[in-house]
C-alpha cells in the first residue's frame, strides 16, 4: 500500500488551531452525506421489539394470532423514553410491524392491528405514544417496518408492494420525523404460502419522498448496513464503504464477513450499525430474565461497536405490562455509569503535541497509568487510515509498541494492558490519502 503524503492535523482538543485549511484537501473516495454525518454522531440508541410475540412467547409470530393477545396492562412509553435518555441513548427504533404483520398503530391497510385488539378498547396507538414520549425526552425516533408479513392476504402478490408503500406513507407522514427506517432482511412465506418479490427501488424512492432526511438501514443500506451478525460486534477492520452492485437484500446480500468489515475500496459510504439484544431474544420472555447482559458486558459491546467506528443499536424489549423490566433498566444504568466513569478523565488533555509527517507525539507533563486510547478521523474528508501503531515510553527517544490496529473511522477505541507512560506516539503506517484525525484522548478504564 502506497503511503501518500502524511500530514496530520490533530485535534480540535489538542490544537488550538481549527484545521480550516483542510477544506482544500483532496477527498479520499466516498464521503458521508450530512444526514449520515449526523447519524454517526448518534452513536448509541435503543431498539424496541414489542407486539403479540411478547404475549405468546414467540420470536417470529405466525400472523394468525388473535389480536386480543396484545394487551399490555400498564404500558408506559414515557418510561421507555426516560430510561433510554438516562442511559445515554440518542433515540429509539420501534418495531411498528414485525414479521407477524401486527401493526402497533391502527393502519388503514391491515385488519391485524392494535385497533382489532382489546387493548385500550381498540383505541390505542403505540407509535403515537412513543413518538410523543421521545419528543418529550428530546430523543429521536426510528421505525422498523418488516417487509415480510405473515398476515396480510395480499402478501406474495404485486399488490402487496403498493400496500407496503401505503403503510410506510401512513407512518412517515403521520407521526413527525423519524431518524431511521429499518428494513429487515428476512423474507419468508405469507399466509398463502407465497414469497414476495419486493420492489425495494420503489420502497426506497417512496420512503425518501416522504422523509428525505431518513437513514435507511438494511443489509446493504443504502445509508447504513447490517454487520453480518446479531452479536453487536463489528470487525476490528471496519470500512464505512460497501460495494452493493449486483447484491440484494436478504439472501442475496454480500457475505457476513464482508458486511462485518466493509469493503476497502467500496464505492458507497454505507457505515455499520450493530444490532444486538440486551437479552437472549428480541422479544421479552420471562424465562430469559437471567440472560440480561450486565452493564460491563454492554460497555464491552460499546467498545466493539462504537469503538470500532459504527453505531450501537441495543434492543430492550418491554414486558407484558408494557414496561422495561427492572433487570434491563438496571443494566442500562450500570452501563451508563461505567461509560461515564471510563471517559471522565482524558489523560492527554494538557499534553504537548508534536506532529511529524506521519505521526503525532503526545508528551505528558508526568507519566500516567493508562489502558485505552481513542482515535478519530474527520469523516467529512472520507475514511483514510489503513493501519496504525501506538507506541509509548518514558523518554522521548525510547518508544516501544503498545498496540497495532487497522482502520480508525469515526471513533476507534484501543484497549491494552495498563501502562505507565509519559510519551505516546500514534504512528500512521498506511493511509489512502493524508490522514485527517480528530482529537486523540487517553484513559484509564477500571477493570
Ligand atoms: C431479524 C428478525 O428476523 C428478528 O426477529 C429481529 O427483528 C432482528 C432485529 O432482525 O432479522
Amino acid at each position: 500500500m502506497k503511503i501518500l503524503h502524511l500530514f496530520l492535523f490533530v485535534g480540535i482538543c489538542l490544537f488550538s488551531t481549527h484545521p480550516t485549511s483542510l477544506f482544500a484537501q483532496k477527498k479520499a473516495g466516498p464521503t458521508p452525506t450530512k444526514e449520515q454525518l449526523a447519524w454517526h454522531e448518534k452513536e448509541f440508541y435503543l431498539f424496541i421489539h414489542f407486539g403479540p410475540n411478547t404475549f405468546t412467547d414467540l420470536e417470529w409470530g405466525h400472523g394468525s394470532e388473535d389480536p386480543n393477545v396484545f394487551n399490555p396492562t400498564a404500558i408506559d412509553c414515557n418510561q421507555w423514553a426516560r430510561i433510554a435518555k438516562a442511559a445515554g441513548a440518542k433515540g429509539i427504533i420501534l418495531t411498528a410491524k414485525h414479521h407477524d404483520g401486527f401493526s402497533l398503530w391502527p393502519s388503514k391497510y391491515s385488519k391485524h392491528t392494535v385497533r382489532e385488539s382489546k387493548w385500550m378498547n381498540g383505541k390505542g396507538d403505540v407509535v403515537k405514544l412513543l413518538s410523543e414520549a421521545c419528543k418529550k425526552q428530546g430523543i429521536e425516533m426510528g421505525i422498523y417496518i418488516s417487509p415480510w408479513d405473515r398476515n396480510h392476504p395480499a402478501y406474495g402478490t404485486p399488490a402487496y408492494n403498493d400496500i407496503y408503500i401505503q403503510t410506510m406513507k401512513e407512518l412517515l407522514t403521520g407521526y413527525g420525523k423519524f431518524f431511521e427506517l429499518w428494513w429487515d432482511g428476512a423474507n419468508g412465506e405469507g399466509p398463502n404460502g407465497k414469497k414476495q418479490v419486493y420492489d425495494f427501488k420503489r420502497f426506497q424512492d417512496s420512503a425518501l419522498s416522504y422523509q428525505p432526511q431518513l437513514i435507511i438501514f438494511s443489509d446493504i443500506g443504502p445509508h447504513a448496513r447490517w454487520i453480518g451478525n446479531e452479536n453487536g460486534i463489528i470487525g476490528e477492520t471496519n470500512w464505512n464503504l460497501l460495494d452493493t452492485a449486483g447484491f440484494k437484500r436478504g439472501a442475496g446480500a454480500p457475505a457476513n464477513d464482508t458486511l462485518n468489515k466493509g469493503n476497502y475500496n467500496g464505492k458507497n459510504w454505507i457505515p455499520a450499525e450493530a444490532d444486538v439484544s440486551i437479552r437472549k431474544g428480541w422479544f421479552y420472555h420471562t424465562e430469559e430474565d437471567s440472560t440480561v447482559k450486565s452493564g460491563k458486558a454492554l460497555f464491552d459491546l460499546y467498545l466493539k461497536s462504537v469503538g470500532r467506528g459504527g453505531n450501537l443499536l441495543l434492543n430492550v424489549p418491554p414486558n407484558r405490562k408494557g414496561l422495561f423490566a427492572p433487570q434491563d433498566s438496571a443494566a442500562l444504568m450500570d452501563f451508563k455509569h461505567i461509560k461515564d466513569a471510563a471517559f471522565k478523565n482524558n489523560l492527554f488533555k494538557n499534553a504537548q503535541v508534536i506532529r511529524t509527517k506521519n505521526s503525532v507525539e503526545l508528551h505528558l507533563k508526568e507519566a500516567v497509568e493508562l489502558n485505552a486510547i481513542q482515535l478519530k478521523e474527520l469523516l467529512n474528508f472520507g475514511q483514510r487510515v489503513i493501519t496504525f501503531e501506538i507506541l509509548g515510553g518514558n523518554s522521548a527517544n525510547q518508544y516501544s509498541t503498545i498496540a497495532k490496529g487497522t482502520t480508525i473511522g469515526r471513533k476507534r477505541i484501543i484497549t491494552f494492558p495498563t501502562q505507565h507512560l509519559k510519551y505516546i506516539k500514534i504512528l500512521i503506517k498506511e493511509a489512502k490519502a493524508t490522514p485527517i484525525l480528530g482529537d486523540i484522548s487517553g484513559y484509564l478504564f477500571s477493570n
